[in-house]
Parts: structure tokens; sequence; C-alpha cells
């Protein structure tokens, strides 16, 4: 069980497609998403507790929008040494850790030649729960669709709402439920691809479970991530959560149409988002009244992937 955001292996379903609902059966290793653990020292006489912290730094590359590399070291106070056990204890999770990555990160290279090779266009929505990715899938598909061939795979830890959501447009979806998982990995997708079987120059469109931590980590084969912030969440997200700013090409700031209500800077959010990543894209939006929609939609068709 991960102690920083839940994720955990098993429980994992999919339904969808196909009518039937499957338990995932693929072996889910366990990822610890923490990547900072800190330890409290306490004296043997019990006086003073003394802070004693090992930081696991995670730095996050972003190379054009496929590869990312991920490395660690770990420090701590001049002062202090830490207890044997627990630098074996932190290395043995970092461990554990890159050989998950570095699984996954094989998995998602094999979805990604696929892509390439069938002329599909992956894209992976990533946000808060309720920024508005499956509103925007649905605003995007009423504008693809039927000239496009669409294809949705849903991520959410339960529930087939947005799955169903999704259908009522006419595009096929998968739901995969990850129990308690934070995140989609690449080998549901890999299983999701089986069960969809998605026609070549189509969209593969894949929206994440909801939080902003998890699925920075977790390349899928996409071509892009498409990061959403809404206004009401504040514009400082960019700062505090940066890996996933970092990895994605295009971030959209949805729910513009409730700009006037909030105590949101909109220049100020774009100016953090570009702190954290220069090269990112970014258009603001509202999926209720369609301002920006033109605009996303064409970069949509700029990638020409599909
Ligand atoms: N005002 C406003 N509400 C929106 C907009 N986009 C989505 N919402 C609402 O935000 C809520 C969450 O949207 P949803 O698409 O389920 O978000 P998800 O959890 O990221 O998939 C729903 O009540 C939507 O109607 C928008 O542009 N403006
Ligand atoms: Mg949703």
């Amino acid at each position: 069980m991960c102690s920083t955001c839940g994720c955990s292996e098993g429980g994992v379903t999919m339904s969808g497609s196909d009518h039937h609902e499957h338990d995932h059966e693929h072996e889910h290793e366990h990822h610890h998403c923490d990547v900072h653990a800190q330890h409290h020292h306490h004296h043997p006489d019990g006086s003073h507790p003394k802070a004693n912290y090992i930081e696991v730094h995670h730095h996050y590359y972003h190379h054009g929008d496929v590869h990312h590399h991920i490395h660690y070291h770990v420090d701590t106070l001049p002062s202090e040494q830490p207890p044997q056990n627990m630098t074996q204890g932190v290395k043995r999770t970092i461990n554990i850790e890159q050989q998950v990555l570095a699984k996954n990160n094989q998995q998602a290279a094999h979805n990604r030649e696929h892509f390439a090779s069938h002329q599909q266009c992956a894209l992976n929505f990533v946000s808060s729960p309720g920024s508005g990715k499956t509103s925007l899938l649905v605003e995007t598909l009423k504008r693809l669709l039927p000239e496009h061939s669409c294809y949705v795979i849903e991520g959410d830890q339960q529930t087939q709402n947005d799955a169903h959501r999704i259908e009522a447009t006419g595009a096929p979806a998968l739901q995969i439920n990850t129990g308690k998982g934070c995140h989609l990995d690449a080998q549901m997708i890999h299983d999701a691809l089986h069960r969809l079987e998605p026609s070549d120059h189509s969209y593969v469109f894949i929206e994440n479970v909801g939080n902003l931590v998890c699925p920075a980590d977790f390349d899928l084969g996409e071509k892009h991530k498409v990061v959403l912030l809404s206004v009401t969440e504040g514009e400082d997200k960019p700062l505090k959560y940066p890996h996933m700013f970092a990895a994605s090409s295009l971030l959209l700031i949805n729910k513009a149409d409730l700009l006037e209500h909030v105590d949101f800077d909109l220049k100020q959010c774009m100016e953090y988002a570009h702190q954290v990543n220069p090269e990112l894209t970014i258009i603001p939006i509202s999926t209720t009244t369609g301002e920006g929609m033109d605009e996303w939609m064409s970069w949509l068709e700029a990638q020409q992937c599909a």
C-alpha cells in the first residue's frame, strides 16, 4: 500500500466494449508513489526528538514527448547519520520503484510502437478529479465524430459513469477501475487495446485517474499528456505539482466561464506553468460555453497522428 497516494495492487477491473466485466489478470506490481521519506529519530534518552530526514529527491526530465528519466539521491542532515536499516529500507524502496518504472517504460515503448504502426493518435488526459476531463472528451467527440474514428479508455477507481457518458456520444469506451490504484499503467493500456481494438488512423483518448501526482510517472505510450486545470483549483498548482506540468505538452485551463466569479489569476497561472515547463502550450477553455474549443481542436489536428 502506497503511503502517500494509496495506490495498491489488485482489484483492477475492465468493463465496456464487449460488455463483460473482467478481473484484470496481469501482475500489477506495487509502485511506491511516495518519493519523500521522512523519519523522526529520537535520542536513546528520549529527551529531545531530533529530526533526522531522508529526502528522496525525484528529478523529472522532460525530453520531448517520449522519454522521461527519474533518478534519486538521498540527503541526510550533515550532523546526522541515519540508522543503517533506515537507509537500506529507503534504498530498497527506490530499487523497487526503479524496477516498476523500468518495466512500465518497456511496456509503454511497446504501446508507442503499436500506436505509431497503426497511425493512432494516443493522448493521455490528466488532472485533479473534477477539472473537466470527461466533459472535454464528450465535447471533443461531438466535434470529431463521425468523420474521425475515436476510442476512449476511461480510468477511475470505481464506477462506469464516465464510460457511459462517453458511449452516449457513440464512441466505443472501455472503463478501467483501478480499485485503490491511483494511476493507469502501460500494461493496463496494452490490455485495453486488445479489448477495444481501435481501427487504424484513429484517436485513442485515455482519461487517467484523477490526481496530479502518480499519473505523471507512468508513461502509457501516448503521444502527449494533456493536463487540465480548472480555474477553481488555484493558480499555484503548476508549482505545487510540477512533475505533471513538466510531463505534459499541453495545458488546458478549463472552466474559463467561471473566471469572473473566482479569485484566479490566469496570467500568473500561465507564468507558473511556463516556469515549470517553458515548452508547454496553454489554452484557456470552457467546455460549457465552448470558449477555446476551436483552438484546442486546431492543436489536436496539428498533431497529425490520426
Ligand atoms: N462551469 C463549468 N463547469 C464545468 C466545465 N467543464 C466541466 N464542468 C463541470 O465540472 C464537473 C466535473 O467535470 P468532469 O468532466 O466530470 O471532470 P473530470 O473528473 O475531470 O472528468 C461537472 O459538474 C462538469 O459539468 C466548464 O468549462 N465550466
Ligand atoms: Mg472523468
